[in-house]
């Protein structure tokens, strides 16, 4: 098995970015070795940080689906298409921030009364829309891949701009509080990929994915996965997915579904490492 999971508003409550009430069912997984992975919007520098907080040792997906990132001590041998960044192998899906914002700056002036990016927002405008510590604020801002926006303007001045943005070969990808503008890589790309490297690693091609999430960027990925795991938000619907089956709907929110859902789903595997 293996578990691939959003954060905000799902391993991490949504208002407090903890993750109190799934950290003994995280301490289980860890002791009979069911890697989870972490698969979200958020950057390298604030994966780097939160995988050291939760003492996770496993990959992790960064910006929505951008690039994976194995520490190098994963698998036997460096997986194919990878470069070595820092104690990283890396895998890319997705052309650097840089292009995004000049596609922003040079092609969607009608627009931009209408947002504020990452890239133009103050550590402390960031803290005020997000209410994260000081020091995460600017782990948020070092972004290698796209760029979020705080959209200002209305829902149909919205679904223009994002149209613009397809026209330009840009994807846009609603998050919990803002609109991320990158290539086409999404969550669910980069689990298929991370997953078969497991499949050969383990040598069983019937590992199981297990995927869980809260919006609408989790869809891809929750799509893609053998179960798919939604977890209630306290801001949002749950996204409507194509699949009907092997679908599991949280009556907990954030870490409280997590949690209760993993243990309902798991109980034989997590009871054997008792
Ligand atoms: C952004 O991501 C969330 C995820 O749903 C959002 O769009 O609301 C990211 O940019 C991330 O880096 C940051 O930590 C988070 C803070 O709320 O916002
Ligand atoms: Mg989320
Ligand atoms: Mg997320």
């Amino acid at each position: 098995v293996l578990i691939f999971t959003d954060l905000d508003g799902t391993l991490l409550d949504h208002y407090t970015y903890k993750a109190d009430a799934a950290l003994s069912t995280l301490a289980q997984l860890a002791a009979v070795d069911i890697p989870v992975i972490l698969n979200t919007s958020k950057t390298k520098a604030e994966l780097t940080a939160i995988t050291k907080e939760l003492a996770i040792t496993t990959p992790f997906i960064v910006e929505n689906g951008a690039a994976v990132f194995i520490p190098i001590s994963t698998f036997a041998q460096q997986p194919e298409d990878t470069v070595q960044i820092d104690n990283y192998w890396v895998k890319s899906f997705c052309l650097p921030r840089q292009h995004w914002l000049d596609l922003l700056t040079e092609h969607c002036q009608a627009f931009h009364k209408n947002y504020k990016g990452f890239s133009q927002l103050t550590v402390e405008q960031l803290i005020e829309l997000t209410g994260l510590t000081q020091k995460k604020a600017e782990q948020a801002k070092q972004r290698l891949f796209g760029e979020p926006l705080h959209w200002q303007g209305s829902d149909s001045e919205k679904e223009d701009f994002i149209q613009l943005l397809c026209d330009l070969g840009a994807n846009v990808l609603q998050g919990g509080r803002f609109l991320h503008v990158s290539g086409y890589s999404d969550k669910g790309q980069a689990m298929i990929w991370l997953a078969s490297l497991y499949r050969d690693f383990y040598n069983d091609n019937e590992v199981v994915t297990i995927a869980l999430g809260d919006g609408d960027n989790d869809i891809a990925m929750l799509e893609a996965a053998n179960i798919a795991i939604q977890v209630r938000s306290p801001v949002n619907d749950f996204p409507v997915l194509k699949r009907q089956v092997s679908t599991i709907k949280t009556q907990g929110y954030g870490p409280q579904g997590w949690a209760e859902s993993l243990q309902q789903l798991l109980s034989s595997k997590l009871t054997k490492g008792a």
